[in-house]
């Protein structure tokens, strides 16, 4: 078995909300988001992350594990990782998914896979995490605001998982979508974005070793804010290529429409690599400020996994292909 419920004991003092608490304190936000009042949050009670924190069993190091990042990459606190995202259908400010997406109902859960494959089905989260080893990775994340962290991510290989259903050789791209639930997800209910949240990738980048299937952060199973159950993670692109909450992936010849570039084709392009040589329209993305520190850094090509996904692109302008 994978899944542990965290027992009383393994949890620390400082995670422990009473019950009692949580609820004045929803409470209390309702009430004074009905009165409009502005009040600061230093005013609330302290509230975890995660109201029910569920260690993840059996995850195993690799060579993207902790230990072996470079010495300037620290991975954030959990702290800032599940307070400060980016999850529309949650609402558009950073502290909207956290405040928004606690009761989100992420079980059971099931992932439809379609398209140009010869085994087409369905997928549950357990038979997600099941057949594969659900192993550690340390990455770097890139949002194209030009802010980064560190984040341990738990996943599977996505690559792994798609072998599974046996994509045809008309399959040269992916196309992945989240839930489309406004009654659940209350950012849904305007036309902010084109609902569902749809990203894409092409085949071999979807195949490449880094690309992974996140299930947990910090050893625990994904918070609702950051894409519970299951979320793209793939860490040479910016962050917004990393689609929440998947419920859907189809594999197809033509290159998949994204919510991003149907929001402002000049600002968002398919590939989305991140690339300091490549300036966002509106502001450069030559260099980043990593959450927690005051000093922007500058910022790496394929955001430092040049290495390893360079091959990929060979041969293509990148200017054009942004
Ligand atoms: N479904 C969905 N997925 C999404 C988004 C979103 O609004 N909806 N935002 C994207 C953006 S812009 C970023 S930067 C990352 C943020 O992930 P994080 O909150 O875990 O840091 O999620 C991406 N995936
Ligand atoms: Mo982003």
């Amino acid at each position: 078995m994978l899944i542990k419920h965290r027992k009383a004991s393994d949890v620390l003092g400082s995670e422990i909300t009473p019950k009692s608490v949580f609820d004045d304190r929803r409470r209390f936000l309702k009430t004074a988001a009905l009165a409009g009042a502005g009040l600061a949050a230093s005013a609330l009670p302290s509230l975890p992350a995660y109201a029910a924190r569920t260690k993840l069993e059996g995850v195993e190091k690799t060579k993207w594990s902790v230990e072996n990042l470079p010495e300037n990459d620290t991975p954030n606190s959990y702290e800032d990782a599940t307070s400060y995202n980016n999850f529309y259908e949650f609402g558009t400010a950073k502290g909207d998914p956290k405040d928004n997406a606690q009761d989100f109902k992420t079980s059971p859960w099931e992932i439809a896979v379609e398209g140009a494959c010869a085994k087409p089905g369905k997928i549950s989260f357990e038979d997600l995490i099941k057949p594969t080893t659900l192993e550690e990775r340390v990455y770097r994340f890139r949002c194209v605001e030009a802010w980064s962290m560190v984040i341990p991510w738990v996943g599977v290989p996505l690559g792994e998982v798609l072998k599974r259903f046996e994509p045809t050789s008309d399959a040269r791209y992916v196309y992945f979508e989240t839930l489309l639930d406004p009654e659940q997800m209350p950012g849904q209910r305007a036309p902010v974005l084109n609902w569902p949240y749809k990203e894409g990738l092409r085949m071999d980048e979807a195949m490449h070793p880094l690309s992974i299937l996140a299930v947990g952060m910090y050893g625990e199973v994904i918070p609702n804010q950051n894409g519970a159950p299951v979320r793209l993670m793939v860490p040479w692109k910016y962050g917004f290529k990393s689609i929440k909450s998947i419920v859907k992936i189809k594999f197809q010849k033509s290159m998949p429409p994204t919510s991003w570039n149907e929001a402002a084709a000049r600002e968002y392009g398919f590939y989305s690599n991140v690339n300091p040589k490549v300036s966002h329209p509106r502001w450069s993305q030559a260099s980043e400020r990593r959450i927690g520190e005051i000093f922007k850094r500058k910022t790496l090509m394929f955001n430092g996994y040049e290495e390893e996904v360079a091959s990929l692109y060979e041969g293509m302008d990148l200017r054009k292909w942004y």
